[in-house]
């Protein structure tokens, strides 16, 4: 894709699958012309779409016009440049026929001299024609695949502009300070006098300071919009799955009194006060008697080493047992201080033999949730803690501004070196004009993360994201 590129684009706008309605959309230059083509209106009659006001809607159908056949009755919905999504032409056609006629008017579209859009185009004319920056395009994206209310006020934030205007905020200031340390430079007889070291220092320090801010809301952000592993373990017969269908509020796992009912690892995606979580359910650990049971342990190991979230779970109306220790063991050797062990003593309605203090200690947890699933006890207690632990110790901004992919951290880190380097220039007492280097390097980076300063190889990058339509 090449950024002059001014040819028009389709696609099918809306999930592919059934549904009510689904849109084909046209972009460009030629989109009112081949709208003319194929539209007619509820009398089949050829219309001037040319004619009509913007964002205006149309009754009629879409037809082949090579045999004047009905392809699908439609809603026409005009949208005149520049107050578009990619500030072209746009025509909309709603069909409603099901994914077959959707087909049908996409082809016929192509047909009259539309080309197929590549995943993200809409949104990256709208990024090429100057409607949006990088980071609302992104946030496009994350909006398209947001799982929880938190992560879709958080993509909105930012399709709003909210790291959009932070950044502006930081690149301004950066170009303050670079043009009163080029100014006396630059324009020498002019008796322009130079900005103090001190003053320079107390300017960088600030915009550091925000970066580093900005760096840390990556984990956050990250959560936010992937969501966080949350594994639960223990002895065969515990309850696992049980808390795994209470979790998610539906039957997903088959539950009964048979130790070993679990065979594999099940994974569902939940959203808990606002966070998205990946619960994971396991085999009970038991004696592994057959090779599937062998697999499974295996696997749940694995799950073991890798997530952060642990639920311990316990059956509190027994006492502990060879198997209960294999599970601590095997949680212990995994632990390290980026792995939070939440316990979970089950089945609290029946009477009390596990011996509590016992259990704590060889975790080394100072307590513990008792819960009862059957009498739907402990269940609030352990989302709330679930919500706690997932965003314990992340920079959570109030502002909203949060960054959530890697490639704004490495602009953002690139940026904060050639600012240490300006800083460390500073105290070496270099000379302005090499420090003007650095500063430009930092300007540049910044404003990769907007796109003021972007590269094709970026942009295509973050495009084709996207899905098809969008
Ligand atoms: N009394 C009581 N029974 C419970 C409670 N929670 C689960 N159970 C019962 O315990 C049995 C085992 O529950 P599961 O959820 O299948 O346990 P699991 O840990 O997934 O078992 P495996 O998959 O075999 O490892 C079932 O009969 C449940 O109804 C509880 O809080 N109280
Ligand atoms: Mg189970």
């Amino acid at each position: 894709m090449k950024f002059w590129e001014n040819d028009t684009i389709a696609a099918i706008s809306t999930p592919i699958g059934e549904s009510g309605i689904g849109i084909v959309r046209i972009s460009g230059p030629k989109a009112l012309e081949i709208a003319q083509e194929v539209f007619r209106d509820k009398n089949l009659n050829k219309t001037k779409i040319k004619n009509f006001f913007s964002h205006t809607v149309h009754y009629g159908f879409v037809i082949d016009p090579e045999c004047g056949d009905k392809i699908d009755e439609v809603i026409l919905v005009l949208m005149k440049k520049p107050q578009t999504y990619t500030r072209e032409d746009i025509v909309e056609f709603n069909c409603h026929g099901g994914i077959l006629s959707l087909r049908k008017v996409l082809e016929t579209v192509i047909n009259c001299g539309a080309r197929m859009a590549e995943p993200g185009e809409f949104t990256k004319r709208a990024f090429l024609n100057g409607r949006i920056d990088l980071s609302q395009a992104e946030a496009v994206i994350d909006l398209i695949q947001a799982k929880t209310e938190r992560s879709l006020s958080s993509s909105l934030a930012q399709l709003g502009g909210s790291l959009k205007k932070k950044i502006a905020d930081l690149r301004h200031r950066l170009i303050r300070v670079s043009a009163e340390i080029e100014a006396p430079m630059d324009f020498p007889d002019q008796d322009i006098k130079e900005i103090s070291p001190k003053k320079v220092e107390e300017n960088i320090n600030y915009i550091l300071k925000e970066i580093n801010f900005l760096i840390e809301t990556l984990n956050y952000g990250k959560i936010l919009k992937e969501g966080i592993n949350a594994l639960i373990v223990g002895k065969a017969n515990v309850g696992k799955s049980s808390l795994f269908n209470t979790l998610l509020r539906e039957n997903r796992a088959i539950v009964t009194h048979l130790p070993g009912t679990t065979r594999d690892t099940i994974e569902e995606l939940i959203n808990i006060k606002g966070i998205a979580f990946k619960i994971i359910d396991t085999a009970g650990l038991k004696n592994p008697e057959n090779i599937i049971e062998k697999i499974s342990i295996k696997k749940m190991m694995k799950h073991l080493k890798e997530t952060k979230l642990i639920l311990a779970m316990f059956d509190a109306s027994v006492p502990l047992s060879l198997e209960d220790k294999e599970v601590i063991k095997k949680i212990n050797k995994e632990k390290n201080e980026n792995k939070k062990v939440i316990v979970i003593e089950n089945k609290i309605d029946l009477s009390e033999k596990i011996d509590r203090e016992k259990l704590l200690s060889l975790l080394d947890v100072k307590d513990s949730i008792k819960m009862s699933l059957k009498e739907k006890i402990g269940i609030e207690e352990l989302e709330e803690k679930l919500a706690r632990a997932a965003i314990e110790g992340l920079v959570i901004p109030e502002n909203g501004v949060v960054i959530n992919n890697v490639r704004q951290a490495n602009q953002l880190n690139r940026a904060k070196q050639a600012l240490e380097h300006v800083l460390l220039g500073l105290k070496g007492k270099i000379t302005y004009d090499f420090l003007t280097i650095d500063l430009k390097d930092a300007l540049d980076s910044l404003g990769e993360i907007t796109g003021d300063s972007i590269n094709d190889e970026i942009v295509n990058d973050i495009f084709s994201r996207f899905c098809i339509g969008k």
